[in-house]
């Protein structure tokens, strides 16, 4: 019985897959993913369709909200054109290509995945582990008040306060980080407790380092990685 973490898998089905294959994820695993399953990638629909078709077959998965599924709700809820643009153009135009014609009239996305985004919880606590996917607000007196911070806050660790976090580790994505960073990140949770898992996959050659989509094994404290495959 393993706990992984994988975050930030932005449309990439194939590479996911791969990820999934390459832990060989069973059904005794709990597998937490950390939001951001949607935008930019080409296979949007194809990544939730995975996800459901895992617990259909019996896996336990645990999803947690990410800033692009919470833009794709405001551009549902606010009906502005202000929020729907900024999703459009923050890689919401490959979401809606990924559904073809399957959009409705009545709810825009298909009842199922639209139920999905909409159950997706802020974080998760797991014994000695904060999942999250962005971070989050340490300079609030109780960091679990601040749901905003955990879909978009950056630049937080500074502010960390291990002291609230009472020996646990903050896993969390949404920042993409060099996969050196990553493992340095990994070897050093012993004076720094926190580990960002998000190499963005989908960014592949925009930055060194990146383009792979990493899981965590939470039990053994294990990193692993698959470059992006489209
Ligand atoms: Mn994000």
């Amino acid at each position: 019985m393993r706990r992984f973490a994988i975050s930030d898998i932005h449309g990439c089905r194939r590479t996911f897959q791969s990820l999934l294959d390459q832990i060989g994820l069973s059904k005794a695993d709990t597998l937490y993913l950390l939001g951001d399953y949607i935008d930019r990638g080409p296979e949007s629909k194809g990544v939730i369709d995975l996800i459901l078709q895992l617990r259909s077959e019996g896996h336990t998965v645990v999803c947690l909200r990410g800033n692009h599924e919470q833009m794709l709700l405001n551009a549902l809820s606010k009906h502005g054109l202000e929020e729907l643009q900024l999703w459009l153009s923050a890689g919401g135009a490959e979401t809606i290509d990924s559904f073809h014609n399957e959009l409705q009239t009545d709810t825009f996305l298909p009842r199922p995945y639209l139920a999905f985004i909409r159950q997706l919880d802020y974080y998760a606590l797991s014994n000695d582990y904060w999942l999250v996917h962005a971070g989050f607000n340490f300079n609030k007196n109780n960091p679990l008040d601040d749901t905003e911070s955990m879909l978009w806050i950056r630049n937080w660790y500074s502010q960390l306060k291990p002291s609230l976090l009472n020996g646990a580790v903050v896993v969390h994505g949404h920042t993409p980080t060099p996969r050196y960073l990553i493992e340095a990140q990994l070897e050093r949770l012993h004076e720094f407790p926190v580990l960002n898992i998000d190499c963005g996959c989908v960014y592949k050659d925009r930055m060194p380092g990146i383009g792979f989509l990493c899981a965590f094994d939470l039990d053994n404290r294990q990193l692993f990685f698959v470059e992006y495959i489209g």
